[in-house]
């Protein structure tokens, strides 16, 4: 390693630096994405091209939600027309045709591949980091509430650690099945949310997905498979279309109420 001298104090100071210089300037930022699996993932990307300041929090320490996997454990990717073509705008190159509109693709490749232009674009990702609450208003919602989510894990004995709030001008529910953040601002603010899909029919729930891509309350969107739970619709199965699609019309959404649809527009034509 040459002439340099190593000091573990050194390689402690630049990780804890950095992070708290980071995590001060996303204490406010345009969108926060709550869940970094396919909806979260083609959100982020379209949203930091557009310049948004756009923040991702991630629960889990990896992100790509169920996007790494196809089903039951075996990591194929199936994804319908006309939604392949985000994934050609990824350079996905394992995407290949199967049969009429389907199209398959090695999944760890469409993560890795949608993340990596998520934060080409300057998404920035807190993981390992749980959404608990939202910020609230009268005129809506402005933000979240999260703690280490191995703060959740810890016996009940110990003394409540108290959370940190972030504020943005629009918070997206991409978190999957449950649709936890609309579930707890619902709880706690007085709106419907189911919290929990239907049953399985592919084709209804894959247009339904992108159609309930909604702003469910002023400043919450929910996107990807969070829109059918918060609305009780069914579910598809290792599909993965309509949660891309969706996860583009909440950061159009997102881009409109904070005044960014131009930029939008033009990002778009530039990543093409
Ligand atoms: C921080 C959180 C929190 C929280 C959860 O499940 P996901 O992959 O979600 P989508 O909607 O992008 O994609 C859904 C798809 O993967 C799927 O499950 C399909 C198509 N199922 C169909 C079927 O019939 O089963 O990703 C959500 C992400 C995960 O990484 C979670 O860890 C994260 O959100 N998350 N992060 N705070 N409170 N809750």
């Amino acid at each position: 390693m040459g002439a340099f001298k190593l000091d573990e104090a050194d390689i402690s100071k630049a990780i804890i630096s950095s992070y708290l210089e980071e995590l001060h300037g996303l204490t406010e930022t345009d969108v926060i994405v709550v869940g970094s699996g396919p909806a979260g993932s083609v959100a982020a990307r379209k949203l930091a091209g557009a310049g948004a300041k756009t923040l991702i929090m991630e629960r889990n320490i990896k992100p790509g939600g169920g996007m790494f996997l196809g089903g039951m454990l075996m990591n194929k990717l199936v994804v319908e027309k006309p939604a392949e073509r985000i994934l050609i705008e990824a350079n996905v190159n394992s995407l290949k045709p199967y049969k009429e509109n389907l199209f398959v693709a090695d999944a760890y490749e469409v993560s890795v591949k949608l993340l990596g232009k998520a934060f080409d674009a300057g998404a920035k990702m807190l993981n390992g980091v749980e959404v608990v609450d939202v910020i609230y208003r009268k005129d809506g919602i402005k933000g979240v509430v999260a703690n280490w989510h191995a703060v959740s894990e810890l016996p009940s004995w110990i003394t409540c650690v108290d959370p940190l709030a972030f504020k943005s001008k629009m918070v997206i529910d991409a978190t999957g099945h449950r649709a936890e953040v609309a579930k707890v601002a619902g709880e706690k603010i007085g709106f419907q949310v189911e919290g929990r899909e239907g049953s399985m029919w592919a084709e209804e729930a894959e247009k339904a997905t992108v159609e309930n891509t909604t702003e469910i309350y002023p400043g919450l969107i929910v996107a990807g498979m969070a829109a059918n739970g918060a609305f009780g619709l069914p579910r598809m199965g290792p599909i993965f279309g309509a949660m891309f699609l969706s996860g583009e019309k909440a950061a159009k959404l997102a881009l409109e109420k904070i005044g960014k649809k131009k930029s939008a527009e033009s990002a778009e034509k530039a990543y093409l």
